[in-house]
């Protein structure tokens, strides 16, 4: 089995709750060669279901009604895979190679799956030969700190950390410092997501990126918005503050496994405008996946 197809089997094993609720009810209708008034309109309501979003639903039935004029066949899964990649090939993603030393933070509203995206993703890293840091930036709770110290101890990668209560823009700045010294090419840095509010949020995370910035002028690299699948699309208009206000780079798309709704990625990236760095797919150290538009696409839609 070729790479893409390893990664095509494991978005399947990801997007199977997607699968059983809401895409096998569909895939009768999907192998079609003509669909009537009312096979299309329950073909709609099944695709909305699954949170694919209103506009590549909107096309393919568009596309779907055009072809049905004429008198050949049609191919109504070719079709729903070829408007899913147009809108997912809009923003491709940009791979994580390490020139230099990145740092990486990860933002996000609590409980999301921060601290668990960035366990798994130093394990990644590590895995590649890179080294790592982990800074830990969530010095609102005790127990983030123990969380992200145990996430360190299985990736096998260092953790810096201050008591709890510390100022986040100082151990960064340590990170960055530590980081840059000894030519680390990777720091990725976890925040907190709850604060008393909003306002303070961004000002902590603006705070984080100026310490930064005075270590390594173009710091952070990369800031990774982190978002729960299982919310689907009510998580949008958060995240878009988020995107607008954090200075985000990429999403990552959490908890895939657990979701009915796997289609959100879709209007996710769509909407947001921003690529999709990786997707996690379960809770053990090997559940984040990069993210490919071809193996998501056949995952979803190829029991
Ligand atoms: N099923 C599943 N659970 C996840 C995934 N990512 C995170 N979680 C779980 O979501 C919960 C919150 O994760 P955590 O990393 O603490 O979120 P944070 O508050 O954003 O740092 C934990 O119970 C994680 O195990 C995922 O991809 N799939
Ligand atoms: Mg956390």
């Amino acid at each position: 089995m070729g790479l893409l197809g390893g990664l095509i089997n494991q978005f399947k094993k990801g997007l199977k709750r997607t699968q059983e609720l809401v895409l096998a009810p569909m895939g009768r209708l999907l192998g079609l060669r003509r669909l009537d008034e009312a096979q299309l309109e329950e073909l709609e309501d099944l695709l909305l279901q699954a949170d694919l979003g209103v506009k590549a639903v909107n096309q393919l039935m568009a596309r779907l009604r055009t072809e049905l004029k004429g008198d050949a066949d049609i191919d109504p899964k070719r079709l729903l895979k070829d408007e899913l990649l147009r809108i997912l090939h809009q923003r491709p993603p940009r791979p994580f190679e390490a020139t230099g030393t990145q740092i990486v933070l990860l933002v996000g509203v609590n409980g999301v799956g921060k601290t668990t995206t960035l366990g798994k993703l130093a394990a990644h890293l590590k895995a590649r030969g890179e080294a790592v840091l982990v800074v830990a930036g969530d010095t609102f709770r005790a127990a983030a700190i123990d969380q992200l110290e145990l996430w360190g101890k299985r990736a096998g990668v260092p953790v810096l950390r201050n008591q709890m209560g510390g100022d986040p823009a100082a151990i960064a700045f340590d990170g960055a410092t530590s980081a840059k010294a000894k030519g680390t090419p990777w720091v990725l840095i976890d925040t907190a997501g709850r604060l008393h509010t909003k306002d303070h949020l961004m000002k902590e995370l603006d705070k984080i990126r100026r310490s930064l910035q005075k270590v390594l002028p173009e710091a952070p690299h990369r800031v990774l918005l982190v978002l729960d699948a299982t919310t689907g699309q009510n998580g949008l208009v958060q995240a878009e503050v988020f995107a607008r206000t954090a200075g985000v780079t990429d999403l990552v798309l959490t908890k895939l496994d657990g979701s009915a709704k796997g289609g959100v990625v879709v209007p996710i990236l769509d909407r947001l405008n921003l690529p999709i760095a990786f997707v996690g797919v379960g809770e053990g150290i090997d559940d984040l996946l990069p993210f490919d538009a071809e193996a998501f696409v056949e995952g979803l839609l190829d029991a």
